[in-house]
């Protein structure tokens, strides 16, 4: 099965920042910056997986908000889109990533400048930047 959505987490803490996860695989992503999330089932919504997923991979209850414009093709038939979320319940923890860390927009310029963001998430460093400098 290669159709599909692929959905990420855009979540921000209450202070503003935004949490990225360090991919821990592949070997040519791994070390690199996402924002957290897979892929949605059959059946669910994109909300609904983004919640599955946020509770399986760090651990926290999302409240899910507004999309990011901008979408990405990851190869024909599969899409990757990214949601706006707040934690609602629970402390982020690495269950699947090597690390975490909240950014505020100077951090997020830094590492992207530095090539440290997977490159499919780039597409969204613009609508994040003002977000974060909001
Ligand atoms: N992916 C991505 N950026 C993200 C999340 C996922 O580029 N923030 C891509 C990597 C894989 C696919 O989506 O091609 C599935 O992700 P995963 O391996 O995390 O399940």
């Amino acid at each position: 099965m290669s159709g599909g959505t692929v959905v990420a987490g855009a979540i921000y803490a209450d202070d503003g920042r935004l949490l990225l996860a360090q991919r821990a695989y592949p070997p040519e992503l791994a070390g690199l910056w996402e924002l957290p999330g897979g892929k949605v089932e059959p059946g669910e919504t994109l909300d609904q997986a983004l919640v599955r997923e946020l509770c399986e991979e760090l651990n926290v209850d999302v409240r899910v908000g507004v999309r990011l414009e901008a979408s990405v093709r990851l190869k024909p038939g599969l899409d990757m889109v990214a949601v706006r979320a707040r934690i609602v319940a629970g402390i982020p923890d690495t269950t699947e990533h090597l690390d975490l860390r909240w950014v505020d927009a100077d951090m997020l310029n830094a590492m992207d400048l530095r090539g440290e963001i997977v490159p499919n998430d780039r597409a969204w460093i613009p609508e994040l930047l003002a977000d974060l400098r909001e």
